[in-house]
């Protein structure tokens, strides 16, 4: 007997942050919980879904994924971009749930039973400066982490990526603006990868994020002089647009590249995938629409020997962890998953089964992705209007974030 779809709310809270869900219900009283969420442009995505997406879902079979999915993709005419991909995902992973609940069985299983039993997962450690990163990893490693990803202050620069807290103060009225020269951070870099090695020695992955602020040509400097220090991987040296830039990152330097978080499409990746341009693949199944279609990236990742290393930073929800486990449980080509804590309001209208221990992240065993959300819970905590960051080069020049 074919189910139906009979409700599709979203829900916008701010539980210690901003969080979009989907829910919805199914005639048989299945629920299937999505997230959605697009870092400062939320209410973009809950517009999407509330008043031109929710009213297509009513009366479809739960069942019909696919359909559901190239129907919302094909469909929209204005295909891609991050708020049409962010809402097909919260649809998709609601979706996913239901069915996977409506099977008894945990998602995992849906997508093909456990390639391994827990998936190695890296935190963050910042610092104002050298000293103040190494103890902060230090921290980390106390906690069991065997990945950490490194950011320090840069001489000179007074606010930049990582170090500087992301989303307080004033970035409720107004993105912070931070700053940034390129040369200053290109010379202080392997300074901080050297003391790292010397403190930990040589097991524990170091990873370092570069968010997007490199040319190609620097980014290839950049890699070459962190060689010595054996970096599980630098992260998005240069801009996701530079596609064909990568060609020179890749050839000029043997450090391993991630890049990927602000993908929402495998043609954004195709290019990077097919000429093994990159190591890890960092799109995710909240901003790159969803199971299905994350699942036709990593298989093509497979093809040439790309890992996944999916985005987890706290302002995805617990949902799309918990989904990320479950396809990172399967997946034949996981690589690491990114984990950063959620906030501890976050609990109060969250429930998750997927858990951390030892470095590495389990997922759970309830049916369907096992993460439930409190509605009234939620109503505590209000949508509050906040901004990512914005970057400037010192002279003032808008610069990449
Ligand atoms: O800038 O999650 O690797 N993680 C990151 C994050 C992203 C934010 C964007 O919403 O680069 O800090
Ligand atoms: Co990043």
């Amino acid at each position: 007997m074919s189910d139906r779809i009979i409700a599709a709310r979203v829900v916008v809270c701010s539980p210690g942050r901003n969080y979009v869900t989907l829910i919805i219900e199914t005639a048989s009283g299945l629920t299937g919980i999505g997230d959605a969420t697009l870092n400062g442009r939320e209410l973009a995505v809950a517009s999407y879904l509330a008043d031109h997406v929710a009213p297509l879902l009513i009366g479809r079979d739960p069942a019909q994924i696919e359909d559901i999915w190239q129907y919302l993709y094909r469909g929209a005419y204005w295909r891609r971009g991050p708020v049409t991909m962010t809402a097909i995902a919260g649809i998709d992973v609601a979706l996913w749930d239901i069915k996977a609940k409506a099977a008894g069985m945990p998602l995992y299983q849906l997508l093909g039973g456990a390639s391994r039993e827990r998936m190695l997962c890296y935190t963050h450690a910042d610092g104002a400066d050298i000293a103040e990163a190494l103890d902060a990893v230090a921290a980390k490693r106390e906690h069991g982490f065997r990945a950490v990803r490194v950011q320090a202050g840069v001489p000179g620069l007074n606010r930049i990526y990582g170090v500087h807290g992301d989303g307080a103060g004033d970035s409720y009225a107004r993105p912070i603006e931070g700053d940034w020269d390129t040369s200053a951070y290109l010379r202080h870099t392997p300074k901080l990868f050297e003391a790292a090695r010397e403190r930990f020695g040589p097991e524990l992955h170091l990873l370092h994020d570069a968010h997007h602020r490199l040319t190609p040509n620097e980014a290839a400097q950049l890699g070459r002089s962190l060689e010595p220090y054996r970096l599980f991987w630098v992260e998005d040296p240069v801009t996701a647009e530079a596609q064909e830039g990568w060609r020179r990152v890749r050839s000029q330097t043997t450090v391993p590249l991630a890049v990927g978080e602000v993908f929402n499409s495998i043609w954004d990746a195709q290019l990077l995938i097919t000429e093994r341009l990159v190591d890890y693949l960092r799109a995710t199944i909240v901003h790159a629409g969803g199971i299905t279609h994350v699942r036709r990236i990593a298989d093509l990742c497979a093809l040439y020997s790309v890992r996944t290393g999916f985005h987890g930073a706290n302002d995805l929800s617990p949902v799309t962890m918990g989904a990320a486990l479950h396809f990172g449980r399967w997946v034949p080509n996981f690589g690491i998953q990114e984990y950063a804590a959620h906030p501890a309001q976050a609990e109060e209208v969250f429930g998750w089964d997927w858990s951390y221990a030892g470095g590495h992240l389990l997922s759970g065993e309830a049916a369907g992705h096992g993460v439930t959300f409190d509605e009234q819970a939620a109503a505590r905590f209000p949508y509050r209007r906040q901004y990512l960051d914005v970057n400037r080069l010192t002279d003032g020049t808008m610069w990449d974030w």
